[in-house]
């Protein structure tokens, strides 16, 4: 999954893709790139991001949806906002990666009828103030019971449990050492749900590896991205697809499966 921000303050690559045209390039290149779906977002969720209005955020998303229609992949649009689904979805999204899971008043109604996917990722807080004090007795089991509770909410509303795939969204809220007890946990997740994970230039790769600088991250997020795949994530979310391509090419031809 390529990352697609049509935002002026992502922490990457904010601004970068900001204008329509822009980001339009930016998501044919990363399919060109082998992106197998691509993930639209017009609201910022760093850390301290301030929320943005429903109408500036489809301002943002959906002339960029309407122009990728045909590109050759699924389109999926990052939101949390239920109005913002419901004009993405009769625009054509085929997947709504929700950060807040569908908690929002109307969210899974927005899910209910369509034939649309959705990811529901684990955030403890808001953006805003997630970074503050996260705290947790044990983060994989609660994270864990979280995901289970908000699958079992989404199906008891008719939601088809085979379009719902889980993350625990790391970086949400969460301390570098609840970061990874959360990555050791992998192999469990994914027995819950088709998993969807993000690691790509977060800034528990930076406190690894001691880059600062999100740009210096890329060989760290590709370390992770192997450990998640190799653990059974189906989905990987990713700024930098050619590399994170290649790099699952390489260890697949070592394991002896088909590319
Ligand atoms: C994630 C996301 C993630 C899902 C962002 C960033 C910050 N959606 N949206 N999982 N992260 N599902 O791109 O690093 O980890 S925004």
């Amino acid at each position: 999954m390529g990352i697609v921000n049509v935002t002026p303050d992502s922490f990457h690559d904010g601004g970068r893709h900001a204008t329509r045209a822009a980001a339009v390039a930016h998501a044919r290149r990363l399919v060109e790139e082998g992106a197998d779906l691509l993930d639209l977002g017009g609201e910022s969720t760093r850390p301290g991001a301030a929320p943005v209005s429903a109408d500036e955020e489809l301002a943002r998303v959906l002339p960029v949806l309407e122009a990728l229609q045909g590109c050759g992949v699924p389109l999926s649009v990052d939101t949390r906002q239920p109005s913002v689904m419901q004009a993405v979805l009769a625009a054509g999204a085929m997947m709504i990666n929700d950060i807040n899971a569908l908690r929002a008043p109307g969210a899974i109604a927005a899910l209910v009828g369509t034939d649309a996917s959705v990811c529901l990722m684990h955030m403890q807080g808001e953006p805003r103030t997630m970074q503050q004090a996260p705290h947790y007795g044990d983060v994989v089991a609660e994270v864990a019971a979280f995901l289970c509770e908000r699958i079992d909410a989404c199906v008891a509303a008719g939601i088809a449990r085979e379009r719902i795939v889980v993350d625990p969204g790391f970086g949400f809220g969460k301390r570098l050492e609840d970061n990874l007890a959360l990555a050791r946990a992998l192999p469990r997740l994914a027995t819950i749900a088709p998993l969807l994970v993000g690691f790509s230039r977060k800034s528990m790769i930076g406190a690894i590896t001691g880059r600062e600088a999100t740009g210096d991250r890329l060989a760290g997020s590709i370390g992770a991205a192997l450990w998640a795949a190799r653990a059974g994530a189906s989905i990987l979310r990713v700024h930098d697809v050619a590399a994170t391509r290649d790099a699952l090419a390489v260890w697949r031809q070592f394991e002896g499966e088909e590319k």
